[in-house]
């Protein structure tokens, strides 16, 4: 695949901008396909523009979206044990790091154990990488980091060689992974596998199931916060495609859907209307209540995700919650070759 790899070297921190030539198009392009699917769908991972990813460490405030807080319980008081699960010199990897908050308390952790530590973090959010990593190299002198700039996929691509006589422990923090259903989990899981050697790590947080009341909630706030963060997607179209989407004639529409574990957020249009995408050439119409699919945030129980971990060459060796049992992080062992 061609990529553009451009390292800006800043001292301690190189950046990789990994975003497949093309990434532009792409957006115009998976829009164009997703508005003209029936039903139709965006994709989560165009959230997360300058706005969005600012919304989303809103969100991370709520009181009702719990994950963050539980996680970061959880990292503040298991992350000597967490650490010490892995075995010897280790290679800090993380995909979808975002503000990188909760990477602290492991990498601190490790900090304890060695005298110098390499960070590789991935995130769809260059701004976000980039504030981050240097929030980061303030912090920590004894921190070296290569940061890729790219989805998930772009960024396993671009992956050098870690340190040599290191371990490699990844990150896959704060649910990210509920976005992805079972099969683009397993294809995911798998791929991240082959970067890694038997004996590495993956760190897996994985929400659990749980009350549709307490669920729903945490992604239908009562300030609103999520459904701007939802219908922001609209307001990158208009900007980055030049569409005339009107915000205020469209809802946030969230349901649990208990049976798959999985809840579904969806843009809702509150009349019929059409919208015209200048970019796309395209006028699309909405039917009154019709709805676009925009993510997927699926929960997992203790059984399904030691499933997960053996079908995609891991095994779950250890799982720890946080006092309310709310949110799991899971140590997945990389076996076999
Ligand atoms: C970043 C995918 C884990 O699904 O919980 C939060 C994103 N969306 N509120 C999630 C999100 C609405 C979040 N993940």
């Amino acid at each position: 695949m061609s990529q553009t790899s451009v390292p800006a070297s800043l001292g301690r921190l190189d950046l990789h901008k990994v975003l497949r030539i093309k990434t532009e198009s792409g957006f115009a392009e998976e829009v164009r396909r997703g508005l003209l699917a029936q039903p139709k769908k965006l994709l989560p991972k165009y959230f997360y523009d300058e706005l969005g990813s600012q919304l989303f460490e809103a969100i991370c405030l709520l009181p009702e979206y719990y994950p963050t807080r539980a996680e970061n319980e959880i990292l503040g008081r298991y992350a000597d044990e967490i650490v010490n699960a892995v075995e010897g010199r280790k290679t800090l990897l993380e995909m979808g790091s975002g503000s990188a908050f909760k990477t602290r308390r492991i990498i601190e952790a490790i900090l304890k154990e060695q005298s110098h530590l390499l960070f590789v973090p991935v995130d769809i959010s260059a701004t976000a990488l980039e504030t981050s990593s240097r929030v980061l190299l303030q912090s920590y002198p004894a921190l070296r980091i290569e940061a890729y700039a790219g989805d998930y996929y772009d960024g396993l691509n671009a992956l050098r060689e870690r340190p040599e006589g290191t371990r490699t422990l990844a990150l896959f923090l704060g649910s990210n992974i509920g976005n992805f259903d079972a099969d683009e989990a397993n294809k995911f899981l798998c791929a991240l596998r082959k970067v890694l050697r038997a004996g590495d790590a993956l760190l897996l947080g994985a929400d659990l199931k749980k009350e549709p009341e307490v669920l729903e909630a945490a992604y239908d706030d009562a300030l609103g916060v999520t459904a701007a963060f939802n219908r922001n997607l609209l307001v990158r179209i208009n900007r980055e495609l030049d569409a005339n989407f009107n915000p205020r004639l469209f809802r946030h529409y969230v349901t649990y859907n208990e049976e798959v574990g999985v809840v579904e957020t969806y843009i809702e249009s509150l009349r019929e209307q059409s919208v015209q995408i200048g970019k796309l050439a395209l006028d699309i119409r909405f039917a009154e209540g019709e709805r676009i699919h925009t993510e997927n945030s699926y929960k997992y129980d203790l059984d399904g995700l030691s499933r997960m971990a053996a079908e995609t060459g891991f095994t779950r060796t250890r799982t720890w919650l946080d006092e309310r049992e709310q949110f799991s992080s899971n140590l997945f062992l990389a076996v076999g070759g």
